[in-house]
């Protein structure tokens, strides 16, 4: 976690949409610090961290005096910061378009069908309406598995094609929740296949130890 000098600083929660970019430090090899924000205890709440991410949620991160927080954005940044990696198309890959395209997708559309499914109190203040958020959740969430599936059929073994990339952390995180979910990405070969592939590689490993998953 420690490696020299800190320069980035991710506020996180154990299993929470940090995940991807603290895996992504991982991959990288480069140097960060976390502070936990324990959403079991509302910390997220606290007048100290609304302060930094007036939204109470995590990730944020801070990095030479800049705040930033929504997780896709985080790991856009950090993946700018590092070209080096090679983890995002250069600007004037053609690929740029879909890593763009796929970065706002998931946390748009996958992440957002995963929050309703998880939390449907955030979409109606009625608990009888509870079920049928969930249920349409799952449609939905079956709806981007198979279009994401298709995609890694089609032109795998990551989402951009030969070359693994920050979207496929993003992809594994969300696959990682989904385990419980009704709709699982787990239960489609190529997601499934993409997702066992991303477990085993040694910075989600760190990651997932750290956050004690
Ligand atoms: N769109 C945000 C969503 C962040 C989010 O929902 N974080 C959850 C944990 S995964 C959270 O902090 N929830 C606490 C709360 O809503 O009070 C992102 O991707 O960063």
């Amino acid at each position: 976690m420690r490696k020299g000098t800190i320069i980035y600083t991710l506020y996180w929660d154990k299993g929470g949409a940090n995940m991807a970019s603290h895996a992504i430090f991982e991959e990288l090899n480069i140097d960060y610090k976390m502070v936990e924000i324990d959403l079991s205890k509302k910390m997220q709440k606290s007048a100290e961290y609304l302060a930094i991410n007036p939204n109470g949620k995590v990730p944020t991160l801070i990095h030479d005096g800049q705040i930033i927080y929504e997780s896709a954005a985080i790991l856009m940044y950090i993946l700018d910061q590092h070209p080096e990696g090679n983890l995002a198309p250069q600007f004037s890959s053609p690929l740029r378009g879909a890593f763009y395209q796929y970065m706002s997708w998931m946390s748009n559309t996958l992440q957002e069908a995963a929050n309703r499914w998880s939390h449907p109190e955030n979409y109606t203040s009625d608990i009888s309406s509870h079920q049928s958020i969930v249920d349409k959740a799952a449609i939905d969430l079956s709806f981007c598995w198979e279009v994401i599936d298709k995609e890694l059929a089609d032109n795998g073994p990551w989402i951009l094609g030969d070359t693994l990339s920050g979207v496929d952390f993003h992809l594994f995180m969300i696959a990682y929740w989904s385990r419980r979910y009704t709709s699982s990405a787990q239960n489609w070969p190529n997601l499934n296949k993409h997702y066992q592939t991303m477990l085993k590689r040694e910075s989600v490993k760190t990651m997932m130890s750290q956050e004690g998953l």
